[in-house]
């Protein structure tokens, strides 16, 4: 049987699946994608008779092709932290791992599957997420000093920072290649030590946040703050970490991080940390906007509309 595992490109993938090939090796493909790119299923075709093992990628977005590939005789295994929405699907070749807890993460479901055996990965798929709350409660139990913590901590922050990019050529390194580098380590923290790729990820960190010194800011004091980032890889890269790092910077503030696109601007808000509502009401308003009462966003906020969204922002979270 040919096996496939399909994973998020991010560190809670990437860990996930690292954690799992540990206890069960096995020669598979991969198939993984940026951060956003979570349709993985849609890009295997027409297999038959194969073991696919997903990690961290949304069942509910993936449905449409689920049951195409169950009848063709594959066996599928789901783990995940995801919202699923409708029932669950049943399938005597479905395994589904699904915890929608919000403070958990798919590292987690899959340390817990394996009894905590692997449990420092785990550490860096929830730091990678941003749960801090699950990361330092995973260290206290895998018995990690203080400087490991923060250690693996770091490494979970730049692996997920590394997904993020409107392409895979946005990327310093593609996901596939971080997994296959990780492979090499049974301990995260010789990954940090001895790593090439682990310390050309921190380089480019680097350089990427040195850009920010010349970024442009508009500041309403308590009613928050608008960055605007241009259309360049390096901007790409960092505005997811550096829209969460802001946050917890200015945790009182709403604030939004608009980088420049071909005809507009994809814009990201978060609410205040100390009041997480009405992002999503916010970005609802313009006709490509969704997301979280916490952290939502719109993917194309037209030129023509730019002035209408600072007003709006301006008033919305008072
Ligand atoms: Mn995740």
């Amino acid at each position: 049987m040919r096996h496939i595992d399909l994973f998020n490109g991010d560190a809670d993938g990437i860990t996930a699946l690292h954690q799992w090939r540990q206890e069960y090796p096995v020669t598979a493909a991969l198939v993984t994608g940026i951060k956003r790119d979570i349709l993985l299923l849609e890009n295997v075709s027409a297999i038959k008779n194969q073991e696919l093992t997903v990690f961290d990628i949304s069942l509910k977005s993936n449905l449409k092709f689920l049951d195409a590939h169950l009848d063709l005789h594959n066996r599928i295994t789901w783990i995940d932290h995801h919202h699923t929405g409708t029932p669950l699907p049943e399938h005597p070749f479905l395994t589904l791992h699904i915890d929608q807890a919000p403070g958990t993460c798919t590292s987690n479901i899959v340390n817990r599957l394996l009894n905590g055996k692997y449990i420092k990965w785990a550490v860096v798929g929830a730091f990678g997420d941003s749960l801090h709350n699950l990361g330092e409660e995973l260290a206290k139990k895998a018995g990690c000093s203080e400087s490991e913590k923060q250690e693996l901590e770091e490494l979970g922050m730049l692996v997920n920072y590394n997904a993020y990019g409107e392409s895979i050529e946005d990327l310093h390194f593609s996901p596939s290649r971080v997994y296959l580098e990780m492979r090499n380590f049974a301990e995260p923290s010789d990954f940090c030590r001895t790593s090439e790729l682990f310390k050309g990820l921190k380089r480019g960190f680097k350089d990427d946040f040195s850009n920010l010194e010349n970024v442009q800011m508009e500041d309403f004091q308590s009613r928050g703050a608008i960055y605007y980032l241009p259309d360049e890889k390096w901007a790409r890269r960092i505005v997811g970490t550096y829209a969460n790092q802001v946050s917890s910077q200015h945790p009182n503030r709403p604030h939004a991080i608009l980088r420049k696109k071909r005809g507009g601007w994809l814009v990201s808000v978060r609410a205040p940390e100390t009041y997480p509502f009405g992002a999503d009401l916010l970005c609802a308003s313009f006709e490509t906007g969704g997301g979280r009462a916490k952290a939502a966003g719109i993917n194309i906020l037209p030129d023509d509309q730019l002035s209408k969204f600072i007003h709006k922002f301006r008033c919305h979270f008072v």
